[in-house]
C-alpha cells in the first residue's frame, strides 16, 4: 500500500496525461501506417498507445497515466539535472539509466488490465517523489463511468500505525551489515630507493552493496566506493600506477592538489585519455598541505556518482589557537565523509545508504575531525544534533578563525573539515537536513547517520 498512497491525482495531472495519450495516438497514426499494417491482421486494439513522460527531480509526470486495454509504449525524457531511469517493477522492466536529456521508449508489450507502480529505481529518487501509477484498461472509453471507481482511487493516507511500524523496523536495522567497506588508507605498494611512495590503483566495474540487499553496478577504484584514502606528507614524492579495468575510457584529477599541469588529469588537454586495459603513472610532489579528492576527470557526471572517487589528503589542518583554549587540543578520531546523490549509488554517506552507514563513536571531550567531500551533484546542509562543529578548514586551506555551526552546507566539490568535541552523553542522529535526502514515509534511508557520545 506503499506507492500509490503517496501519489498525489490533482486533476491536472489527469488532463496532461489524457493529453499526452492522445498526441501518443495521433504521433502513431501519422508515422507508424506501414508499421501498424503489419500487424493489422490482428484487428482492432491492435494500436500501440504512446505516452510521453517526463523525469525530473523529484517527479514523475504525469503522476497518473491511464492507457487503454493493448499495447503500449511509455517514451520517457529525462529533464532533469540528475540520472533517472523509469522501471515498472510488477513487469521487471525498466529503461537505461538516462542522462539529462536523453529520451527513451518503454515497451511495456501488451500489459494486462490493472494497476502498476511506476518509479526512478536510483536509491533515494523514489522515496523522494519520483512516483506515478500506471492504469491499463482502467476506464476504456467512458471516462464518466469511472465517477465511483473515482472514491476508490483517491489517494488513500497512510495509517499511521503502518506508517510507524516502518520507520521503526528500518531504524531498528541500524547499523545493518552489508558488503564492503570503502574509504580506508591505502598503504603504498613499495618505496622507491629515492623515497618516492608508490600506489597502485585499478579502476573497475564492480558490485556494490549500498543498503542490505540492494546491490548496484559502480565503479571504484580498488573495488571499494569511496576509493581508499591516500595520505602523504608535505615533501613526499608520489606514483601512481593507474589501470583502468572498465569498459570505457578514464582518467584520474586530483581535486584540490596542487600538481604540475601534465599530472593535471584532464584528458585529451594534459594527457591522453586512459583507454580499456590502457594504464597511465601519475608522478609529482606533495607540495602544501592539501584536503583533496582523486576523482574521474572523464564522463565524470556518471563515472564520479557512481564511485570513482576517494580522499588525497596532504599533512594535517591545524587547531585554531581559539579552539586549543576551547579544549580542542589534539584530534582523537578523523573521519572523511564523502557526500553523493546521483548515479547508481545514489543519496550515501561514503557510498552507504541508511540504515548501512556507519556510525561514529566519541568519549565526553574526545575531538573528532570531519572533512565533508561533497562528490554529488547537488548541495547537502550536513546537520548535527549534538555536538556543535567548527569548520576549521575550507577545501584544505585553514581558517584564520573558525565558524560554528550545527549545519554546514557542503556544494559539489567542496570540502569543509569541522571538529567536534564530545560533550552530551548520548545517540545523537547526523543527516543531510535536505529532508528528502534522509527520510521517507517508510523511514529513514539514505544521508542519515548517526554519533553516539559515550561518558
Ligand atoms: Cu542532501
Amino acid at each position: 500500500m506503499s506507492k500509490e498512497d503517496r501519489s498525489v491525482l490533482g486533476w491536472g495531472a489527469f488532463a496532461v496525461a489524457i493529453a499526452a495519450l492522445f498526441v501518443g495516438l495521433f504521433a502513431l497514426r501519422d508515422d507508424g501506417a506501414s508499421a501498424g499494417s503489419e500487424s493489422a491482421g490482428e484487428g482492432a486494439g491492435a494500436a500501440v498507445t504512446v505516452v510521453e513522460v517526463t523525469l525530473a527531480e523529484w517527479s514523475i509526470t504525469p503522476a497518473m497515466i491511464e492507457v487503454p486495454s493493448g499495447p503500449a509504449v511509455l517514451r520517457v525524457t529525462n529533464a532533469g539535472l540528475m540520472v533517472h531511469n523509469l522501471s515498472l517493477p510488477s513487469l521487471g522492466i525498466k529503461t537505461a539509466d538516462l542522462a539529462p536529456g536523453e529520451t527513451a521508449d518503454l515497451d511495456l508489450g501488451t500489459p494486462a488490465d490493472g494497476n502498476y507502480d511506476l518509479l526512478c529505481d536510483i536509491p533515494g529518487h523514489s522515496a523522494s517523489g519520483m512516483t506515478a501509477m500506471l492504469t491499463v484498461g482502467g476506464s476504456g472509453g467512458g471516462g464518466d463511468t469511472t465517477g465511483g471507481g473515482g472514491a476508490g482511487a483517491a489517494p488513500a493516507r497512510m495509517d499511521w500505525q503502518e506508517m510507524d511500524r516502518m520507520m521503526e523496523e528500518v531504524a531498528l536495522e541500524f547499523p545493518a551489515k552489508t558488503e564492503g567497506h570503502g574509504g580506508d588508507l591505502l598503504e603504498p605498494t613499495m618505496i622507491d630507493s629515492d623515497g618516492t611512495k608508490v600506489f597502485d590503483i585499478v579502476a573497475e566495474e564492480i558490485k556494490w552493496e549500498v543498503s542490505p540487499g540492494k546491490v548496484v553496478d559502480a565503479m571504484a577504484y580498488n573495488g571499494v566506493v569511496p576509493a581508499p584514502e591516500i595520505h602523504l606528507e608535505v615533501g613526499d614524492r608520489i606514483r601512481i600506477n593507474f589501470t583502468n579495468k572498465m569498459l570505457e575510457s578514464t582518467d584520474i584529477h586530483f581535486h584540490g592538489i596542487r600538481v604540475p599541469n601534465a599530472m593535471d588529469g584532464v584528458d585529451p588537454y594534459t594527457q591522453p585519455v586512459v583507454v580499456p586495459g590502457g594504464t597511465f603513472v601519475y608522478e609529482f610532489e606533495a607540495l602544501e598541505p592539501a584536503v583533496g579528492i582523486y576523482h574521474s576527470h572523464h564522463n565524470a557526471q556518471e563515472q564520479i556518482p557512481n564511485g570513482l572517487f576517494g580522499a588525497f589528503t596532504i599533512g594535517e589542518m591545524p587547531i585554531p589557537e581559539y579552539l586549543k583554549d576551547k579544549g580542542y587540543t589534539k584530534v582523537d578520531k578523523k573521519v572523511n565523509m564523502v557526500l553523493n546523490d546521483a548515479g547508481t549509488i545514489g543519496l550515501s554517506l561514503n557510498g552507504k545508504s541508511f540504515p548501512a552507514t556507519e556510525p561514529y563513536t566519541l568519549r565526553v571531550g574526545e575531538v573528532m575531525q570531519v572533512t565533508y567531500m561533497n562528490e554529488g551533484l547537488t548541495s547537502h546542509p550536513m546537520h548535527m544534533h549534538q555536538p556543535l562543529g567548527w569548520i576549521i578548514a575550507k577545501d584544505g586551506v585553514p581558517l584564520p578563525s573558525p565558524i560554528p555551526g550545527d549545519t554546514f552546507n557542503v556544494a559539489p566539490g567542496e570540502r569543509y573539515t569541522v571538529l567536534y568535541k564530545g560533550t552530551d552523553v548520548g545517540v545523537w542522529a547526523w543527516h543531510c537536513h535536505i529532508l528528502t535526502h534522509a527520510e521517507s514515509p517508510e523511514g529513514m534511508f539514505g544521508m542519515v547517520t548517526a554519533v553516539i557520545v559515550e561518558a
